[in-house]
């Protein structure tokens, strides 16, 4: 698993974000998030000590929540996969939470270097 967030790539967009518990009791947690190129990392709070999480975002698919997702929380979105773990997550306002959906959705399409393929080395 990834342990911590290269502090090479640029940021694209940070913040709070609530998140919901993928266990029991699925309860909502604030967590800080940080976009960087096409992985989303999140965070206890914004020292960005320990990295709680990480999220691969190419194919995943970002979109706001929809009333058969049964999310009963405004401004609730979701990443989704074939076959990993949907995370739902819940902006403070519309303007964040479609600032949010903008930038995953892009990095969603951002080509991820494939395994085995190095990053360029200067020299
Ligand atoms: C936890 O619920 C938190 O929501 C965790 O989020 C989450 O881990 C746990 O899910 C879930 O059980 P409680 O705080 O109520 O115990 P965070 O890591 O942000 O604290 P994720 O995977 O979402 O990071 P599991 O399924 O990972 O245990």
């Amino acid at each position: 698993p990834i342990t911590k967030r290269p502090p090479s790539t640029p940021v694209t967009l940070s913040g709070w974000l609530h998140k919901q518990g993928s266990d029991g009791l699925k309860v909502w947690r604030k967590r800080w998030f940080v976009l960087a190129e096409y992985c989303l990392y999140y965070y206890k709070g914004p020292e960005e000590e320990k990295l709680l999480g990480s999220v691969l975002l190419p194919s995943y698919r970002v979109s706001a929540c929809l009333p058969e997702d049964k999310i009963y929380r405004k401004f609730a979105f979701k990443c989704e996969h074939q076959n990993m773990r949907t995370y739902w997550l819940a902006a403070d306002n519309s303007e964040a939470m479609m600032q949010w959906v903008r930038a995953l959705a892009a990095a969603s399409l951002m080509q991820a270097p494939s395994s085995g393929e190095s990053e360029p080395s200067v020299n």
